[in-house]
């Protein structure tokens, strides 16, 4: 068959700090190219709606596999997808990815047949046994896969687990215009996986209930030797927690000293793994680990234990003192509650002016596929997919709504500020004209773009949208308490590492 593989739009407000190559689409491309398919991937965070018509045209895919992995990106698929069947009644059309998991038999009944399946959690091996049986029988027989929701209703057996992610190897030459990915300076950037799930459950987050909390780590020789493939000089490793089991991380690292490779990382971790497992840090920090994004969310015990990071603010503030030593540049993410008022917003800032870290800052957001989305979603105030971003506030604010963006974006501008001040902005002159002179502008013309980007009056206008699909509320998980296990999208936990 000819597969189209598809990634949305960039969400605006993530593209100004970055834009990363779709792993999980380029994965499952992979999968289905050695399963003897014609595969090609387009990607509209770098190619225009007008590219996807012209490659519709050009190459004519007789199914065409939508990545979701972002309640935001469902109205733009669901248009595509129904253009796609308009112009291509015969043509396959399908979608998968970590949000869509969550409300698939929803969604498949919101695209009124313009969706022919949805592929529920891991990718890799569902998707060629799809593409195999709608080959064959269509979308009627597409049912009967494990993991797979049509309209028919959902297959009886759960989501097959890869069991090993050292394979199949990311189709990364089926991405076009590369260097369009960066994050911040690390421009151009590529993205590779060690590990894959998260063994924590913290109650705003879906990456553990997705995975049915199970941790797949991959070979430290297939690791190394995905690096050693990629030609970008700079790398985000996209894994939830980067470096929970020290052994692993020393492995890899033993393999690229190895193999001499020498690029500069980025990754995400939590503040406790960084304190228990520092020397493992400290040894990447040799290979070329520059940045770390910290996920402290709450300043105070009781924020904390809120959404159960089951950590201290202690441990949160000795983690950064070590990341200072270092010698690695930190971003730490902060959860505003829409219930903050004016003295909130003030004390973010003050300690935003206060420590040398990079600030984030998230809206808190109910998910489905979340422990807060069965006690909060009944207090949505919006459930236009396009705001569920964490950018926005879609439950009840405090602050009247306006009010509430007002002291946001000054939070984020107090902050973005700090960043470009004059030490910094010399520091950022060299890196730009580093850049020009390999003719990467990505981190260029994200500095210039955070006014016209971040704007209260734009955040607010967002909310007077008129709303074609939203969110539905009665998803297949349910709402109400239940317990934890009941949120998971794969229920079979393979190499389970508890921390
Ligand atoms: C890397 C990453 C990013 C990258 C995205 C790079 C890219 N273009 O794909 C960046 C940093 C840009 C990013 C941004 C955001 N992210 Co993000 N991100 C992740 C992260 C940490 C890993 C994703 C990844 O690459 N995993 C590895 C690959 C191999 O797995 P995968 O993508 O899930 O793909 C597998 C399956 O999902 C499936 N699959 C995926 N696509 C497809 C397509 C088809 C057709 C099929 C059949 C299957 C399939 O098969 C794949 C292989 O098994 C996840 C957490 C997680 N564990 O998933 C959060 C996560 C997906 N992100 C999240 C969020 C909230 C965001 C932001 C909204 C945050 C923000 N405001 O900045 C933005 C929005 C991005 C946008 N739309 O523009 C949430 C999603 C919540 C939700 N329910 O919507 C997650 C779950 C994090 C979390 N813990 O809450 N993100
Ligand atoms: S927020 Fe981080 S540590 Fe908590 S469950 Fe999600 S990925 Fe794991």
């Amino acid at each position: 068959m000819r597969v189209l593989f598809v990634h949305p739009s960039p969400l605006m407000y993530s593209e100004i700090y970055l834009r990363l190559e779709p792993l999980g689409l380029e994965r499952v491309a992979s999968a289905a190219r050695d399963a003897g398919h014609e595969v090609r991937i387009l990607d509209l965070q770098v190619f225009r709606h007008v590219d996807l018509d012209r490659e519709l045209a050009s190459f004519a895919p007789e199914a065409v596999g939508f990545g979701l992995n972002y309640l935001a990106n469902v109205p733009e698929v669901l248009d595509l997808a129904t253009s796609i069947k308009r112009r291509m009644p015969n043509c396959f059309v399908f979608a998968g990815g970590h949000s869509v998991s969550f409300i698939a038999a929803e969604l498949i009944e919101q695209a009124e047949g313009a969706i022919d399946a949805i592929v529920k959690g891991d990718g890799e091996l569902s998707t060629p046994t799809l593409l195999a049986t709608a080959g064959r029988g269509g979308a009627r027989a597409a049912s009967e896969v494990p993991g797979i929701v049509t309209a028919n209703g959902a297959s009886a057996q759960p989501p097959p687990l890869l069991e090993s992610i050292d394979m199949p190897v990311p189709a990364r030459d089926l991405t076009r215009r590369r260097s369009k990915y960066f994050i911040g300076e690390l421009d151009p950037c590529a993205s590779v996986e060690f590990t894959r799930g998260c063994p924590w459950d913290c109650s705003f987050c879906s990456a553990w209930t997705f995975y049915g909390r199970s941790y797949r780590r991959a070979s430290p020789s297939a690791a190394a030797r995905e690096l050693q493939r990629i030609d970008e000089p700079n790398v985000f490793i996209v894994d939830d927690v980067a470096f929970i089991k020290q052994d692993h991380g020393e492995a890899i690292a033993r393999e690229v000293e190895r193999l001499r490779i020498r690029k500069r990382y980025y990754l995400e971790t939590r503040a406790d793994v960084l304190l228990r497992n520092t020397a493992v840090f400290e040894r990447w920090r040799r290979l070329g680990l520059a940045y770390m994004f910290l996920g402290i969310e709450a300043l105070d015990e009781r924020g904390l234990e809120l959404y159960r990071k089951r950590t201290t603010t202690d441990a949160n503030m000795q983690a950064l003192e070590i990341a200072r030593k270092l010698g690695i540049t930190v971003a730490i993410n902060l959860i505003v509650d829409p219930q903050w008022e004016e003295r909130q917003f003030e004390l973010v800032r003050e300690f935003a002016l206060a420590v040398p870290e990079i600030v984030h800052l998230t809206v808190i957001t109910p998910y489905p596929g979340t422990e807060i989305w069965h006690d909060q979603a009944k207090k949505l105030t919006s459930r236009d997919y396009r705001l569920f971003d964490i950018q926005h506030a879609v439950l009840p604010t405090a602050l009247p709504l306006q009010r509430f963006y007002e002291e946001l974006v000054r939070t984020q501008s107090v902050i973005n500020r700090k960043h470009l001040g004059f030490a910094a902005l010399a520091q950022t002159f060299r890196i730009i004209a580093r850049q020009l002179a390999h003719r990467q502008t990505n981190f260029a013309k994200m500095l210039w773009k955070f006014n016209s980007v971040y704007n209260p009056k734009r955040q607010y206008a967002d909310h007077l949208q008129e709303v074609r699909y939203e969110l539905p509320l009665s998803t297949s998980d349910g709402l109400g308490p239940r317990s934890a296990s009941d949120l998971y999208v794969h229920r079979r936990s393979v190499a389970t590492s508890r921390r």
